[in-house]
């Protein structure tokens, strides 16, 4: 079969939820994918930075054949020799008391969001059940009812109510918002540090530092979702750290796993995770033990490699190469480490047809809300990946 009878298959039995480029890929290994008419492309997507540790990374695949093949799944029911060791990984590496293990980032998100309620009714004494929640307008936080009741894309939300009460909206990038929409109600803030899906768009310097301040000043819990932004993508651990702003609860996943299994989890101290009593909350896979083995093995590549440093390093590079490029087109090249988006001008119709215009030369990127390409590559690319790529970006970033 080839890259058509693949894809006829798929519009034939698959629902229509997604738009992909077609390319079938059949094989990946660090930052190469293989599609099945044996064409190579460079990955600058990293599934929306779930593998940050290259495609099909040897010491995780080590760590997941070696578990597979003792056991997969206990439930919670029983407990596990895999898990126990990834909450003090975990702990260790992040500085966070403790964790809470689940599969998708949706799952962490709504884990995240039901730790802010309960909080709010048992600590600080809001009256049950009128917890409120403040986000940022162009959020992306998943796709679950309660979290695309808060979404400002009308794309993600617009056919599914009715929605979840207890959110406030307030635009992204100003402090002061926040300050005015804090009420004696407000169990917590919840936000991405640099936002992914809503283009790339980076507050300015000292904006999380100022959430963090307000949230402490009125006893409201400050919530990072790092679930794209964190595991070194920006080019520190957490992309709060650029800032030393430690948020009451991270939210992390996709890299967590590198790709290979749905791990996320809920990041918090004792006096937060310690809410929890047994059967409140909980999920078949959370903390099962060949996740858990995968994620320890995801952590100590980003640990032993050095991610962090070499998204630093090599997303400098990589921006300061964007921009050089003269180009109609561009309007903007932004970004963090190795999460940068180049925002085209509106006359250029789109960063679809640039992105298909790049698959055709073998560069996988995604478009984000219409007009910025992404380009989020595995952060084990090197330099010369990347000075590979570089003439063929700038072809079609100067086609007509
Ligand atoms: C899709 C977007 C990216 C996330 C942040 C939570 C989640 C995500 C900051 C939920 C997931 C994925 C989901 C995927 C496409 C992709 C995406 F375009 F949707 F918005 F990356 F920007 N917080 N993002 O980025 O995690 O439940 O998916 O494991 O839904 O189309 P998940």
């Amino acid at each position: 079969m080839n890259t058509k009878d693949f894809i006829a298959l798929e519009e034939q039995y698959g629902a229509h939820n997604y738009h992909p480029l077609d390319v079938v890929i059949e094989k990946a290994e660090g930052v190469w994918v293989y599609d099945v008419d044996g064409k190579r492309y460079l990955d600058c997507l990293s599934a929306y930075s779930a593998v940050n540790q290259g495609h099909v990374h040897p010491k995780i695949l080590e760590a997941l054949i070696e578990q597979a093949g003792k056991v997969t799944l206990t439930s919670r029911a029983f407990r596990n020799d895999q898990l126990p060791l990834l909450y003090k990984e975990l702990s260790e590496m992040t500085g966070y008391g403790m964790s809470l293990p689940m599969n998708s980032g949706a799952e962490a998100v709504e884990t995240a969001l039901k730790l802010a309620r309960k909080w709010a009714y048992r600590v600080k004494g809001v009256p049950r059940h009128q917890a409120e929640i403040i986000v940022a307008e162009g959020n992306f936080h998943g796709r679950t009812i309660s979290i695309v009741t808060f979404s400002s894309e009308p794309l993600y939300r617009d056919d599914f109510g009715p929605f979840t009460p207890g959110f406030v909206t307030v635009p992204y990038g100003d402090a002061d918002a926040i300050a005015k929409a804090v009420t004696p109600n407000t169990a917590a803030v919840l936000l991405e540090p640099i936002q992914g899906e809503g283009g790339v768009i980076i507050p300015t310097a000292g904006y999380l530092k100022k959430v963090a301040e307000i949230c402490r000043k009125n006893n409201v819990l400050f919530m990072a979702d790092e679930i794209q932004t964190g595991l070194a993508r920006t080019g520190k651990l957490f992309a709060c750290q650029h800032e030393s702003v430690r948020p009451d609860v991270t939210i992390v996943g996709k890299a967590l796993s590198g790709g290979f299994y749905p791990v996320s989890a809920v990041l918090a101290d004792k006096f937060l995770l310690g809410l929890f009593t047994p059967g409140e909350h909980g999920s078949t896979f959370g903390g099962n033990p060949l996740g858990a083995a995968v994620a320890r093995a995801a952590l100590r590549v980003i640990r032993e490699e050095k991610l962090a440093e070499r998204a630093r390093e090599l997303g400098e590079y990589f921006m300061e190469q964007l921009a050089e490029i003269p180009s109609p087109h561009v309007k903007e090249v932004r970004g963090k480490g190795l999460l940068i988006g180049v925002e085209l001008k509106p006359e250029a119709g789109g960063a679809r047809r640039f992105c298909e215009a790049m698959q055709a030369k073998g560069i996988l990127a995604k478009e984000t809300h219409d007009h910025v390409i992404r380009f989020a590559p595995p952060l084990v690319i090197d330099k010369e990946t990347i000075d590979w790529a570089l003439p063929s970006i700038r072809d079609v970033l100067n086609m007509a």
